[in-house]
């Protein structure tokens, strides 16, 4: 083995792999360290020096490392993290290469919770302004492998574990949406969560937050005073409008998508994309857009009732979010549960309490949201399956209301993914679809 500096690719799952990817075209060959099992690999990798079931670095290794770019699925205190750190290695992320290799505006948005919306109508937004801009990160897309000539802009959705591995970005405009609890199993706790999103702002150009998370970052991070934004919704003519300063651009009714939630995630976009679209411009651009898949989203239910896939509820704001849109009138059956990673499921209660007739348990943490349910008055049913789930739901729902898939917990404990258990969830309901129509037809 030579004897020169050496990169070195902490983690090789979608991000690890990217980044491999980028420096092999660039004439750099990495080592890569995992410390899993090996796992399939997108592409072939002749010649990369690849050693999975690595717990820590090989000394020789460590002497000879310049640098290391690390996964985001490694938390800081991951013995390798940790490891290269003692050893004055240069730590970085795959954020941090991206930045040094473009020259157009790059948009950054985190929070815990709707970032993907967020990212998607920015993107949306610009294309339609007729700017080709590439959009990913956390979403989708690992950045590097976004990289084009032919881009005029990124919008990159960034994870507290991306900035918490980055250096000050230097981005064109950047959101921090909401913090609420997550990922603490990563961080540590809340406070160490909350100033990883924050760094978003660290070296961003034109900076969009809320009055609150304004004050909180003067308080907490040394930066230049955020601008004063002006988006907000307020009544026109016995309408709810949005508003930039003192002018109504548009009815709430003709945002592309429903919820509360969702009407400040197209506030933020529009934000966001000020400094390319004048605000009159940009409001009318939002048609055509389509909400995501597993995000609140309605699926093909038995006509009596309403079903709702919201896999992506994998924290407990996100699942607030979507019961708060509902009257108090006993008419959800909720489905939740999986890995709380650690969260405080408590704040659940007083959402549930009137809207939650019946609260159906699943998965690692399913105890928890039980005794949470014990506490406000909610009737619950610990289940072990989503089949049993989706079935005790069906069985229990009366004309005119809501099932609802909106975990507050991740998947992992029973699925790959979140969009692998909303699928499933789908589905289910699917076939009492079908179900409720032959019993009418026959
Ligand atoms: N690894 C180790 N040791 C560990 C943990 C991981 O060696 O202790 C290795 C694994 O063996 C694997 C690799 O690291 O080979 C996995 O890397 P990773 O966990 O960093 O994940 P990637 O496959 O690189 O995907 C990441 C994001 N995953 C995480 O942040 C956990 C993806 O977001 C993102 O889409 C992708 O980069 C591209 O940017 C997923 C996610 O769940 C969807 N993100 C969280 C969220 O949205 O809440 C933050
Ligand atoms: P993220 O990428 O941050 O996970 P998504 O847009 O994928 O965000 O949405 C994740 C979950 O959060 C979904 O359940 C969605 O309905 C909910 N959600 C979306 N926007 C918001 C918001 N502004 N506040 C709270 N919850 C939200």
């Amino acid at each position: 083995m030579s004897n020169s500096p050496r990169t070195v690719v902490l983690g090789f799952g979608v991000t690890g792999q990217s980044v491999a990817r980028h420096q092999c075209a660039n004439d750099t060959i990495p080592v890569v360290l995992d410390s899993r099992s090996p796992q399939p690999v997108a592409d072939n990798w002749p010649g990369l020096d690849v050693r999975w079931e690595s717990e820590e670095w090989p000394e020789s290794l460590l002497a000879q490392t310049e640098r290391a770019i690390v996964s985001p699925g490694l938390p800081l205190h991951h013995p390798l993290v940790r490891q290269a750190r003692q050893a004055n290695i240069a730590l970085l992320s795959d954020i941090d290469l991206f930045m040094s290799e473009v020259d157009v505006p790059v948009i950054g948005v985190t929070g815990t919770n709707g970032k993907s919306t967020v990212v998607s109508l920015v993107g949306h937004l610009l294309s339609a302004h007729g700017l080709t801009c590439a959009v990913g990160g956390n979403l989708g897309v690992p950045a590097l492998d976004l990289l084009s000539d032919v881009n005029d802009m990124y919008v990159l959705e960034l994870s507290s574990f991306q900035l918490a591995h980055s250096a000050a970005l230097p981005l064109a405009s950047a959101a921090l949406l909401n913090v609420s609890d997550d990922h603490r199993d990563w961080h540590g706790d809340f406070a160490r969560y909350q100033q990883a999103k924050q760094r978003i702002y660290a070296a961003a150009d034109y900076c969009v937050g809320t009055l609150e998370s304004e004050l909180a970052m003067k308080a907490r991070v040394a930066v230049a005073p955020p601008k004063i934004h002006q988006w907000g919704v307020a009544d026109h003519d016995g309408e709810s409008w949005i508003y930039h300063g003192q002018t109504p651009l548009l009815p709430i009714t003709e945002l592309p998508l429903t919820g509360r939630h969702n009407v400040e995630n197209c506030l933020w976009a529009l934000a966001l994309v000020e400094p390319w679209i004048a605000p009159p411009a940009a409001a009318q651009l939002f048609t055509g857009f389509e909400g995501l898949p597993h995000r609140f989203a309605a699926v093909p239910s038995p006509a009596h009732i309403r079903c709702i896939n919201d896999s992506k509820a994998t924290n407990v704001g996100a699942a607030l979010a979507a019961l708060t849109g509902f009257e108090r009138q006993q008419k959800v059956i909720l489905i939740a549960g999986g890995d709380s990673k650690g969260a405080d499921l408590t704040p659940l209660g007083p959402a549930m309490q009137g809207r939650v007739r019946q609260l159906l348990t699943l998965g690692k943490n399913a105890a928890e949201l039980n005794d949470v349910a014990t506490q406000y008055g909610i009737a619950w049913r610990h289940i072990e399956t989503m089949d049993q789930a989706v079935a005790a739901a069906m069985d229990q729902a009366e004309a005119g209301d809501t099932v609802l898939l909106s975990p507050a917990c991740s998947s992992l404990d029973m699925y790959a993914n979140f969009s692998t258990r909303g699928e499933h969830f789908t589905q289910l309901v699917a076939q009492y679809q079908t179900r409720s129509k032959t019993e009418v037809d026959a």
